[in-house]
């Protein structure tokens, strides 16, 4: 079994209101799982079994589609989890505060550009944070695709398919992300994937 699904770093009903026990329910319990079910089925025979899931994504990419969209879909459902706590939000911590500001054009700016992908992305997909040549970029992907087979690391990921907010916002897609941003963010976690995508 080389793909593991995590548990939760919360309890299931951690993040009301803005993400519910249901909601958390279907998406760890169901969809993440399903995900890696497939994975580890996907991967018999490929000679993939036992790397990493960025690795497996990365060898997938392009070559085995079926593979790469449940290796990419673990690998941001990995992260998607840790990227929220309960009570989160908030101040983000100071390094990446500066580094914001300089790339991205302040807070609020980065704020509204970040939802504004979120809402752009046609259909199911991700709107990123992401480390490129240096530099912080916000960037949108379809379906399981990341940032790092676009030469990106993500530092933060959000999570636009229908699966991830219908039961708490309907098609409000646009109030999921504001409610993403400003009380749902683990920034100590994006901090620290920061601290690494720099080193
Ligand atoms: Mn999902």
């Amino acid at each position: 079994m080389t793909f593991t699904l995590p548990e939760l770093p919360y309890a299931y009903d951690a993040l009301g209101p803005y993400m519910s026990k249901e909601t958390l329910e279907f998406h760890h319990d169901k969809h993440h799982k399903a995900y890696v079910d497939t994975g580890n089925k996907l991967l018999e025979g490929t000679g993939l079994e036992g790397k990493s899931v960025e690795e497996v994504l990365i060898a997938a990419y392009g070559n085995n589609q079926p593979l790469f969209n449940n290796a990419g879909q673990h690998y941001n459902h990995i992260h998607f989890w840790q990227w929220m706590k309960p009570n989160g939000g908030g101040a983000v911590p100071g390094a990446l505060a500066k580094k914001i500001d300089e790339d991205l054009g302040g807070f609020e700016k980065f704020k509204a550009d970040f939802i504004q992908a979120g809402i752009g992305q046609f259909g199911s997909g991700w709107a990123w944070l992401a480390v490129k040549d240096g530099k912080l970029a916000i960037l949108k992907t379809p379906n399981g695709e990341n940032p790092l087979v676009h030469g990106a690391k993500p530092i933060l990921g959000v999570d636009v398919w229908e699966h991830s907010y219908y039961i708490d916002y309907r098609n409000r897609r646009p109030d999921y992300l504001k409610a993403f941003i400003e009380n749902l963010v683990n920034w100590e976690h994006v901090e620290t994937m920061y601290a690494e995508a720099t080193k």
